[in-house]
Formats: structure tokens, sequence, C-alpha cells
């Protein structure tokens, strides 16, 4: 059965594959699972029809047969239990990798989303320099454990996994913010992640859908 994943009809990203659906697309792209994207308006995603999937009014949500999925940490999850190929098979190594995609959604991406925030809605504030020096202090001391714990490895632990996928998903939301950059192994590790044949097909469909000429002007 071919899921149906959501994605915003035109993102505020422009095309530069930020948006959480990205991460979903990637993971099936990885999986080799062929799906179907419903693009929503910013206001069809607050009706009730949306709703009924996404509680909180947000894409990406994912539907196969009778299940539907919210929250794209818990569809990559879904589609790397029911695939080989983001989770390794060892039942140790599994749960680490588990825990590395916690670590991207619970430890690594808050602070980094709190910046993106203040940058894109709160530079008017007379209190904008100080929170943001704030916020930029905390991703630093993340990246830099995040980095210490990475050294010289390709990816987080072992081979790469939907730990791996999402860690490099949340870390492109700096991208231009240099902060990446002040540590030659994540950068590469980015990079490493945006090489992946998967992630480029993932990244070229959003981006189509960010080129196609909109209904909505
Ligand atoms: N924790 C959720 C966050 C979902 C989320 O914030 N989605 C954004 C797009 S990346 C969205 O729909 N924003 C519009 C809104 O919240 O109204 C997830 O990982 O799926």
């Amino acid at each position: 059965m071919i899921p149906t994943i959501t994605a915003f009809e035109r993102s505020p990203d422009r095309g530069r594959g930020l948006a959480r659906d990205m991460r979903v697309r990637w993971a099936l792209e990885e999986v080799g699972q062929p799906y179907d994207v419903r693009l929503l308006s910013f206001s069809a995603m607050k009706e009730s029809a949306h709703r009924a999937l996404s509680p909180f009014g947000q894409i990406p949500t994912y539907e196969e047969g009778d299940l539907a999925l919210f929250e794209s940490g818990a569809i990559v999850f879904h589609i790397a239990q029911c695939h080989p190929g983001l989770l390794p098979d060892e039942a140790n190594a599994r749960a680490r990798a588990i825990a590395w995609m916690f670590a991207a959604l619970n430890t690594v991406e808050p602070p980094i989303f709190d910046r993106s925030l203040t940058f894109l809605f709160e530079r008017d504030k007379p209190w904008y320099g100080e929170r943001m020096a704030s916020l930029e202090d905390r991703v630093r001391v993340r990246l830099s454990e995040l980095s210490s714990r990475l050294g010289e490895a390709d990816w987080l632990d072992g081979a790469f996994s939907a730990g791996d996928l999402l860690m490099v998903t949340v870390l492109r939301r700096l991208g231009g913010s240099g902060l990446v950059e002040n540590h030659a192994n994540l950068s590469a590790y980015v990079a490493r992640g945006e090489a992946r044949p998967a992630y480029k097909r993932a990244f070229d469909a959003q981006l189509a859908v960010f080129n196609a000429p909109s209904s909505t002007g």
C-alpha cells in the first residue's frame, strides 16, 4: 500500500527542505517506499479534516490503510520499524539508534528551533539581541557536545540510522548561521547525509513542489 504524507503547498523555507516533511520523504526514499503527497495550504492545515489527522494542525502526517500518524519522529520511527535499512537488527544497537532519534528531536532540536523562531519572528523586539545570544549559547553547547561524541566517525553509532537521518535534518536548520561550521566533523556529517542518494531524491521532490506553479499564487 502506498502511504500518503502531507506537506506545505508553499513552504515558507522557499524550497530549502527545512520543513519536517523532508525527514519523512528522506526516510521513505532510504527504504525504497514510494509515497503520495497531499499538499496543504496554511488554512487547510487548520481545518477539521486535517486536524482529524494532526491535532495541532501541522504537517507532516502519514496515512497508510487504517493507520494515520502525526509527528515526524513517530512517522520516521514507523517507517524504520516496517522496513529494513534505518535501524540495526541487533537489539542493543537498535535501542541506541532509537536513543539518537530522541536526542535529535528532544535534546538538539529545541534550542535550534527556538533560535529559528526568534530569528524569524522576534527581530523587531528590544530584547532580540540578548535573547539570540542566549539561544546561540545553548546551541553552541549542544553542538560542541555532539561534535565530541561524533569524533571522527561517519555516523553517530555505527551504520547510518534513523538517528542520523533526524540529526542531519535538525542540524540543517542552522544553515547559514556558521554555527555548525565551527565543528569540521559536524559540517562533514551534514554533508555526508546530504550526499546520500535518498536525501537528494527527497530534497528534489520537495523543491519541485516549491518550483511548481502555485494554485494559490
Ligand atoms: N513536532 C512536530 C512539529 C510539526 C511542525 O511544527 N510542523 C510545521 C512545519 S515543519 C508546521 O506545520 N507549521 C505550521 C503550524 O504549526 O501552524 C513534528 O515533528 O512533526
